[in-house]
């Protein structure tokens, strides 16, 4: 099946059984607990729903096929998956490489939670230039954390080249694929070993729930995680399901979208004398444009620009939107904007965040699927508001 194929009917085949429903969406199963005839065994397949729920199930199947995955793996948030896999796979000592441009949470969930409480170590690499990851390793170098396109400044790193030297290492590659989604890049093609999502974002679309997801296909590491996914128990819970599975099966059609109307946005941008610096991976002025036409298959809805000012000018460009909204998340089919210097970045130390360049000046657009004109006049209406 092809992706738009998969992405509708996986997981979702009607019943047509005697006596089966037939029902062409799947239905929220609520049940908290599942009725058996023996003691020592389950009846239909299901016991308990955190261990096991029947909505969640068709999700997962459908996770898995979005990304060619053989398992799919539906967590209650983006860090929730992301907890659930430090738990997995991590253990006091080991030692983690992760891209130095991540999610604001990602790293505080690293730095403040696995390396002081559990004593992990983590070095933060430009993982742009392979070397910088390679002369990263340590013997007891467990995980390779890799956003691409990173979150907040679009920065790439070559997914099949650091997945290389990592497998000669013995490390197992994440990628955390929420920016570009499976419609756009296929870390597990480019021998990544683990993908990682956020679906409150581009695979729900909506805006209106949160979750997370892991695929992958070594069936190894799927049963650890899936341990702890029962164990630790940040579950998604079936109405969620419900709706990621509604949402997912739009992902193609809004991808083209969003792609068409971020290039659309971050040329008008890169045309204004308001505007510094554009970081979109689909403009010939992005330093990595060649490896984002090898890597993906299309750029995406996210783009971030250094407006022409301090943070007051920033922050009076955000207030002036009218069509954006400002706040934090992004993926939806409403275009959002927002600060990451006291946003989603806030809770990366201001060297840290400097150093890696998240500037007072950064604002980060996720570009929606409304008319593409309507949305460049709210950002050139707003541009004027803010330097007159
Ligand atoms: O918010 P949650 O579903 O827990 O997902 C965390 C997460 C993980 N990975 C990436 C790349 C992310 O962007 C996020 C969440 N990001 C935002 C809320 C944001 O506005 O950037």
């Amino acid at each position: 099946m092809e992706f738009e194929t998969a992405a509708i009917h996986v997981g979702e085949e009607p019943n047509m059984q005697e006596g089966g429903s037939g029902d062409v969406a799947i239905p929220i199963h609520l049940s908290s607990t599942f009725a058996r005839r023996k003691v020592d065994r389950p009846t239909g397949g299901y016991e308990y729903s955190r261990t096991s729920n029947p909505t969640r199930h068709a999700l997962e199947m459908r996770l898995a096929a979005l990304e060619d995955a053989k398992f799919g793996l539906a967590f209650s948030s983006g860090l929730g998956a992301e907890t659930s896999l430090f738990l997995a796979l991590l253990k006091s000592g080991d030692h983690v490489i992760a891209f130095d441009d991540l999610y604001g949470g990602t790293r505080r969930l690293i730095d403040k939670v696995f390396a002081s409480n559990f004593k992990v170590s983590v070095d933060y690499v430009d993982a742009r230039s392979v070397n910088n990851v390679e002369r990263a390793f340590k013997k007891n170098t467990k995980l390779v954390w890799l956003e691409t396109p990173t979150n907040p400044l679009m920065k790439l790193c070559d997914i099949a080249a650091i997945s290389k030297a990592a497998k000669t290492r013995g490390a197992i590659v994440v990628v955390d694929n929420t920016f570009a989604t499976p419609y756009f890049q296929r870390p597990l093609a480019l021998s990544a070993d683990i993908v990682l999502h956020s679906t409150t974002k581009y695979i729900n679309g909506h805006s209106d729930s949160v979750g997370g997801a892991i695929m992958l296909s070594d069936r190894g590491l799927y049963e650890q995680l899936k341990f702890v996914q029962n164990a630790a128990g940040a579950v998604l819970s079936p109405f969620d399901s419900f709706l990621v599975m509604r949402g997912a099966k739009t992902l193609a059609v809004r991808m083209r979208e969003h792609a068409r109307n971020a290039a659309k946005v971050a040329a008008f941008l890169e045309s204004s004398k308001n505007v510094r610096r554009v970081y979109y991976p689909g403009l010939k002025s992005h330093p990595q444009y060649e490896l984002a036409k090898k890597q993906m298959g299309g750029f995406g809805g996210m783009l971030s620009f250094e407006i022409d000012g301090d943070s007051k000018t920033a922050a009076k460009f955000l207030q002036a939107l009218k069509i954006f909204s400002l706040a934090e998340s992004l993926g939806g089919v409403e275009s959002l904007a927002e600060h990451p210097a006291s946003m989603t970045h806030a809770s990366v130390p201001k060297g840290i965040r400097e150093k890696v360049g998240i500037g007072d000046s950064l604002v980060r657009l996720s570009v929606g699927i409304e008319n593409a004109d309507d949305l460049i006049g709210d950002v050139e209406n707003a541009l004027r508001a803010a330097i007159r």
